[in-house]
């Protein structure tokens, strides 16, 4: 086994693209949705499934695999030192009509570094680590990015336990179904430095002619659920005048939303993304309805702005509508700005490669963001098709995934070397 002091000294190093590939269609035929894509919404027997061939890859690979008690999963390479590991990796859990790059293939990538320096029998002098969080979508439990918040201590293990998801049951309840919880401690190993791959979600690379993002920072995430109470009636005999109409409220925030983003401009973007009403009837004016607003700005002040102007906007046309309210914050991180010391390694291992990058911000929420709270921590971007991602049409193309590995099979040799 060879120890390289750097990157340099392993030029002719690379991924094998073929192989990453198939690890991608084989993860992605775990959930597979009849019409193409994924659905593998976390603690799901679908994510046991992906959980379980990935783990399976793992210890192929000789990677030691530990899970803690939130089901995050690290497979450990050791290195020539006992020292603190360089970590990369991302989630496995997918939203419901999703593709396979999502997560995945920062997950998938790091596997493909390992089995990489494992061919070419190199050894770096830290270990290195390859993990997958536990819930990051945030979409049937919220918050987003949960494993990995507990991972690094900025949410109660217990507290993420009791959390009760859209289908009424709770992560604990969840985890122990599938026997997906470790004995791990929350938070092992200790992590020297993070780096995490994965698509950018939105047109810019593409637009740009561009195949590397070297991500400076991720904007701020605000999730707000309400709750409004008026009156089921008759829709047929019902006045306008006498209505208590909790859809209308919906309604007439959903529009506020998108002009309210428009007004701000700049970053802010907003989505109401989910609504029930009830009895959700055709002839019946709903009396109930709950629903959520999807916040986000580079900018905290900004955001905060707009959380108040939406509250506003919610209570006073509630209030004309005689509708009670009830708010619930669901996910709220201020914007995080990544170790710029990990920027310029991406940057500087993407023009090493030859690959066209730029800085640029997160518009999603990623793992990254929450291992930054404790360790240097960085990401990678490649280009997505036509912007698209959480859509079943999400794709990047193969020289594209095969550069964005390279990139970080450079970066996590240069960490771990160091
Ligand atoms: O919503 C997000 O930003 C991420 O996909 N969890
Ligand atoms: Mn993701
Ligand atoms: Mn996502």
């Amino acid at each position: 086994m060879q120890t390289p002091s750097s990157p340099d000294a392993l030029p002719g190093l690379r991924i094998n693209r073929a192989r990453l590939l198939a690890r991608l269609d084989a993860l992605g035929r775990v959930g597979a949705l009849p019409g193409g894509g994924v659905s593998r919404l976390a603690l799901t027997d679908e994510d046991r499934r992906g959980r379980g061939l990935v783990i399976q890859w793992m210890r192929e690979l000789g990677l030691r695999v530990t899970i803690d008690a939130i089901g995050n999963v690290v497979g450990l390479r050791p290195g020539a030192e006992p020292l603190a590991p360089v970590m990369t990796g991302s989630h496995i859990d997918t939203v419901r009509a999703a593709g396979i790059f999502d997560g995945n293939l920062g997950v998938l990538a790091g596997l493909e570094v390992v089995e990489t320096l494992n061919e070419a029998r190199v050894a770096t002098r830290r270990p290195l680590a390859v993990a997958f969080f536990t819930n990051e979508e945030g979409a049937r439990f919220p918050p987003d990015m949960m494993g990995s918040l507990v991972y690094v201590g900025g949410m109660p293990l217990a507290q993420a336990l009791a959390t009760k998801g859209i289908d009424g049951l709770t992560v604990g309840e969840c985890l122990k179904r599938g026997a997906l919880a470790g004995s791990a401690p929350c938070g092992d190993p200790e992590v020297h430095a993070f780096v995490e791959l994965h698509i950018e979600q939105g047109p810019k690379l593409e637009r740009e002619g561009l195949t590397i993002g070297a991500v400076d920072g991720v904007q701020g995430i605000s999730w707000t659920e309400y709750t409004l109470t008026g009156s089921p009636n008759h829709a047929g005999t019902t006045p306008m005048s006498l209505r208590r109409d909790a859809g209308y409220v919906v309604a007439n925030v959903t529009c506020y939303v998108r002009e309210l983003a428009r007004e701000l401009g700049g970053a802010q973007v907003a989505t109401v993304g989910a609504i029930n009403l009830k009895p959700n009837l055709v002839n019946v004016v709903p009396g109930a309805a709950v629903f959520t607003v999807d916040l986000r700005n580079t900018d905290e002040q900004r955001l905060q702005e707009a959380e108040r102007l939406v509250d506003a906007r919610v209570r006073a046309v509630a209030a004309a509508e005689d509708v009670t309210v009830a708010r619930r914050t669901l996910s709220r991180f201020a914007p995080v700005r990544f170790d710029p010391a990990i920027v310029a390694r991406v940057e500087r291992a993407a023009r090493e490669l030859g690959h066209p990058c730029t800085r640029m911000p997160s518009g999603a929420g990623h793992d990254a963001q929450m291992l930054a709270r404790v360790c240097p921590a960085g990401m990678i971007f490649v280009p997505s098709e036509g912007g698209i991602s959480h859509n079943i049409r999400e794709r990047t193309a193969p020289a594209d995934l095969e550069a964005g590995a390279n990139v970080l099979l450079r970066v996590l040799v240069e960490l771990a070397s160091g």
